[in-house]
């Protein structure tokens, strides 16, 4: 049955033109885009997506990156997109991320690691409801 993930290209990525590159391997995968949206994040937004990690040392520059310029996000669907996403981005750090993978191709550091998509489904309801 199909499932819905969400994915966001990051402000790296979209600032290198290569949203359509990142969007287009997943369609090649078999995933339907079922939204797309341009936008930026206010910092109000990027806490609430990122309230996980608010306890994190990285949040700051986490809410100050993800804020810093346009991103593309997409609610993505197939059969078991959660899990497929996940592999196609690759590890969260584009230096130990598998050469293929988007994060291995595009990642520049742990922080502009040029993707972010839900780990859950839980995840994504949450961080949908953000976005869209
Ligand atoms: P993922 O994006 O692979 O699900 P998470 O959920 O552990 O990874 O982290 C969310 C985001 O926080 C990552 N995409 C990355 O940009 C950032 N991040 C994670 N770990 C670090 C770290 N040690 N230093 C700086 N930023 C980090």
């Amino acid at each position: 049955m199909a499932e819905q993930t969400l994915i966001i290209v990051k402000p790296d990525a979209v600032k290198r033109n290569l949203a359509e590159e990142i969007l287009s391997r997943f369609e090649k995968k078999g995933f339907i885009i079922s939204k797309q949206k341009t936008l930026n994040f206010t910092a109000e937004m990027a806490k609430q997506f990122y309230s996980a990690h608010s306890s994190k040392p990285f949040f700051d520059e986490l809410v100050s990156f993800i804020t810093s310029g346009e991103v593309v996000a997409a609610i993505i669907e197939r059969d078991n997109a959660v899990s497929l996403t996940r592999e196609i981005i690759g590890n969260t750090n584009p230096k130990e991320a598998n050469p293929d993978t988007i994060r291995g191709d595009f990642g520049i550091s742990i922080t502009e690691n040029s993707i972010h998509a839900s780990d859950s489904s839980e995840s994504f309801d949450k961080e949908v409801n953000v976005i869209f």
